[in-house]
């Protein structure tokens, strides 16, 4: 057998896990295996920063079910790196992150750019792993992407240091971990259906990251079945298509408050994959825990999960798509009183996610709307955080798989590198990152990276002049006294014209229309800019009147 470097026996590894992408920044501590990339089938995708590296690996990882792959160097890049782990976490997202380590021998001297990675990423990511000794990196390889994808997904950290990436050792390479599938007993399926049969008003919310093309066919077969009106948590929108006659929406930040209701006066709750989040249950409020009044069944694939902030009454921990299958096996129950209800959701739905009238020249309705009728409908949206993207989650319609990337961790900055990710990741599909004036500049050095990657999508970035979410907050809390949320911005379309990518500024809503056939035909990185008045800052209430609100209540 012949030696190899760590490095090279690394970068073996991860192409036999499947690995084809990196997104990383190059560092001094990592150069074997920088090296052993030169001939190897893997893409290194070069960026600017760490934090967009992670989101766009954390991204690639969410729509593709794989680990997503970022490589960092020591703490300055490993910390900056922390902020797209945290999504992975938040957003039970498969990946691995790699960080270039200092010398073993200087440890514990706080050496340069030392950082001790458990403490880190240690309420972050699922297990962090420093490989001391180049022969255990298949071993260790090998874990790291069991860990990732399996039970609740989520980011894990292999921390290589320098010298030891440099050894040179005699190891047989590992074999690909194929994630372990738990099927869910029988009598439990039963037991769901006898419930079921028993409730009046029933109600699914969908959640997870693990869904499968079969699995996600199954449960519509079973919904459809069964009448049941389904909804899903905080940006989970694409798991069910949004045209299906018993969708009902997302409960989420700003949701339908009819849905909301609803919700609440449900007798049996199914949460199908979700956590039920501090966002999908308005703060713990739609839903009171631990007991929240009224029969619940809980599916997850990670029993760690199940009963952590609810209790159930009905507990599957399995595979997601492995217990849709077996509920689509199931005859449907006989009487089903909340049959009609599903359509008259579905209805309320439609009418929400319609047309709204909105304060200024732009109507983010109407430019979402416009959006839709061009793109594909298998076209992947992706956002950040911000008022802006609430009139995205409203009135964009999801109807395939991964037509949603947008951080349930509320985490700015997102939209543009998971734009990033996905265009490498499925180049073939329309991509469209939606991204606000603050959002925008947390990772718009990224755009650059497209251009040179050349990564085809179109960033719109929705330039209201503040910082809008906390500004909205401030009148509501504070009204009248503005601190620390106005933004004096650069011209973002002459940015993006600078970096090489296609810009263009969008003051009116009839003017969008024009400026989005140019940008998708200008063949590469697109970015319009948006100019939105700041008093539409929600599309239900402006600026004003949530201030005049806040007085009338004697804020
Ligand atoms: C990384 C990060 N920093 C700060 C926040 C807090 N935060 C949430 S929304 C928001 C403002 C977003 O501003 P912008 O992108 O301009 O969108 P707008 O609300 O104006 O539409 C801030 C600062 C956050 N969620 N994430
Ligand atoms: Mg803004």
């Amino acid at each position: 057998m012949a030696s190899r470097s760590g490095g090279r026996i690394l970068i073996d590894q991860l192409a036999i896990q499947g690995v084809r992408t990196i997104f990383g920044v190059p560092g001094e501590s990592y150069l074997e295996a920088l090296d052993a990339l030169v001939d190897s089938p893997i893409r290194f995708v070069t960026c600017r920063q760490e934090g967009g590296a992670a989101m766009a690996a954390e991204a690639y990882g969410k729509l593709t079910g794989q680990p997503g792959v970022c490589f960092v160097t020591r703490a300055p890049g490993a910390t900056n790196a922390a902020s797209g782990v945290h999504v992975a976490q938040q957003d039970s997202t498969p990946m691995v992150l790699l960080v270039g380590q200092i010398e073993r021998a200087a440890r514990y001297r706080d050496a340069f750019q030392e950082v001790d990675y458990r403490l880190l990423f240690g309420g972050m990511a699922k297990l962090v792993l420093e490989i001391d000794d180049a022969a255990r990196l298949p071993e260790h390889v090998h874990r790291a992407f069991r860990t990732a994808t399996s039970g609740r997904p989520g980011p894990v950290v292999l921390v290589l240091p320098e010298d030891m990436l440099t050894d040179r050792v005699e190891v047989a390479d590992g074999i690909a971990a194929e994630p372990a599938i738990a099927w869910p007993d029988p009598a439990a399926i039963d037991r769901l259906h006898e419930l079921l049969a028993r409730a009046e008003r029933p109600m699914v919310i969908l959640g997870g990251s693990t869904w499968d093309s079969a699995g996600r066919t199954a449960l519509e077969r079973w919904i459809d079945a069964n009448d049941l009106p389904v909804a899903c948590g905080f940006r989970r929108q694409s798991l069910f298509d949004n045209l299906h006659r018993c969708w009902a929406g997302m409960v989420g930040l700003g949701p339908d408050p009819q849905l909301a209701q609803r919700v609440k006066e449900a007798d049996l709750l199914i949460a199908f994959g979700s956590r039920l989040s501090e966002t999908a249950t308005g703060g713990y409020t739609l839903l009171s825990p631990p007991r929240m009044g009224k029969t619940f069944v809980q599916i997850h694939p990670d029993p760690h999960e199940i009963g952590r902030v609810y209790q159930p009454d009905l507990a599957i921990a399995a595979d997601l798509s492995a217990t849709a299958i077996a509920l689509a096996g199931h005859a449907p129950v006989a009487s089903r009183p909340w049959a009609a209800e599903a359509e008259t959701l579905h209805a309320r739905y439609l009418a929400f996610s319609g047309r709204v009238e909105s304060p200024g020249t732009l109507n983010m309705a109407e430019v979402v709307r416009q959006l839709q009728e061009r793109l594909p409908a298998d076209a992947v949206v992706c956002n950040g955080a911000g008022n802006f993207a609430t009139w995205v989650h409203r009135f964009w319609r999801y109807r395939m798989p991964g037509s949603q990337l947008a951080p349930t961790s509320g985490s700015m900055g997102y939209g543009l590198p998971a734009a990033l990710g996905a265009a490498v990741a499925a180049p073939s599909r329309a991509v469209v990152a939606f991204a606000g004036d603050g959002d925008f500049m947390m990772t718009c050095q990224e755009l650059a990276t497209a251009v040179q990657a050349e990564a085809k999508f179109l960033v719109i970035v929705v330039d209201n002049g503040m910082y809008g979410t906390i500004r909205m907050h401030q009148e509501r809390e504070h009204p009248g006294r503005v601190s620390g949320t106005a933004l004096k911005n650069p011209d973002f379309a002459a940015m993006a014209r600078a970096m090489g990518a296609h810009g263009a500024t969008v003051r009116a809503t009839a003017e969008f229309a024009p400026a989005l056939d140019a940008a998708l035909a200008a063949g590469g990185p697109a970015l319009l800019h948006l100019i939105q008045d700041p008093e539409a800052i929600t599309p239900v209430r402006s600026l004003t009147k949530i201030r005049e609100e806040a007085q009338a209540a004697g804020r």
